[in-house]
């Protein structure tokens, strides 16, 4: 072969070698999960996430998506995060305070006005502040999101005042605050795993279970709960979590990317929540749901008195005011 040839053969040779090289090492998958459906709150929160992630970093991370407990559910996949065997997750915060204790403050019962109020919590320096408590225990916490508001549904009787859910068989998260307080109302607590929980109420090992709008329709909560009450007696956040081993690996440009990622996820997840606050009581009665939407609140708040004792001694009513009386 002449000289020339030669040449062009090698220089052939080392191109196909660099893309195919740069190429290999340009795409790193990552696996992010939840327990509800894809068409949910959540579902679009790690869809916008998984798109702006490849968008961001130029296609070096391409995150697959899987729903509906695909991966486990929520408190499985979160340890999963934290061992590093599932570099994301997108989850409500209820099973988060066998990870991180100081979130234990935010399930308290009626501790947030509205969405807004917590929404303002968590995006300002209390929330944030929070966000850093994930680090020591193995999370990079990339944003606070949102599961939203939290009610009541039973297959048994309307609820309308607390002496309603007294002896109810009520499926709660793995959550110690929801434990106590629910049980503060007399109800008899089953901590179940998310996906464990359609059918429980199918085959009526609980009555009921709490969830936000959202989820009550995302998971078809109305083909087996007859009853809805607009209690409102939790703001559940939601929140992006990633290996805090994975993040550290990330170029400062990617370690934003993630970021903003994140941001962009929780846009669409709140605004989805919105959507879903906004149209859902219609659509659950249109599906036969019994829906109580005119719940007197300050009955529940004063049930739960023995409690928020209990509450005030464990975090420091000071700490509780400074969030309650966030503006
Ligand atoms: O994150 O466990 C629950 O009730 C959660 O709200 C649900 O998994 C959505």
């Amino acid at each position: 072969m002449n000289l020339n040839r030669r040449f062009t053969a090698i220089g052939l040779a080392c191109g196909m070698a660099l893309t195919l090289g740069l190429s290999a090492q340009a795409q790193t998958n990552m696996k992010i999960s939840i327990a509800v459906g894809q068409n949910s709150h959540q579902g679009v929160a790690i869809d916008v996430f998984a798109k702006e992630v490849e968008k961001r970093t130029a296609g070096r991370y391409k995150v697959q998506t899987f729903y509906s407990g695909a991966l486990g559910g929520e408190r499985e996949y979160i340890e999963a995060v934290q061992l590093g065997t599932q570099e994301l997750a997108f989850s409500s915060t209820g099973p988060v305070p066998n990870f991180v204790p100081e979130t234990k403050i935010l399930d308290i019962p009626f501790l947030f006005r509205d969405k807004a109020h917590a929404r303002a919590v968590l995006d300002g320096p209390i929330g944030q502040e929070m966000l850093a408590k994930f680090e020591p225990k193995g999370f990079k916490a990339l944003a606070w999101g949102e599961n939203g508001v939290r009610h009541m549904t039973n297959s048994k009787r309307a609820v309308n005042a607390p002496e309603d859910l007294k002896g109810l068989k009520m499926r709660t998260m793995e959550n110690p605050v929801h434990v106590a307080a629910y049980k503060g109302f007399g109800i008899v607590t089953t901590p179940m795993a998310f996906p464990e929980v359609f059918t429980a109420l199918q085959q009526g090992t609980v009555d009921g279970q709490e969830n936000p709008l959202s989820v009550i329709m995302a998971s078809k909560f109305d083909q087996v709960q007859k009853h809805l009450s607009l209690t409102g007696h939790v703001y559940s956040p939601g929140i992006f979590l990633m290996t805090k081993a994975a993040y550290d690996k990330l170029s400062a440009d990617d370690k934003k990317a993630f970021l903003e990622a994140a941001k962009e996820g929780v846009k669409a997840n709140r605004a989805r929540v919105d959507e879903d606050d906004a149209k859902g009581v219609t659509e659950l009665r249109s599906k036969g749901m019994n829906v109580v939407d005119n719940v007197d609140k300050a009955k529940f708040v004063a049930a739960l008195a023995p409690v928020y004792a209990e509450f005030d001694k464990q975090f420091g009513k000071a700490t509780i005011d400074r969030i309650r009386n966030f503006k």
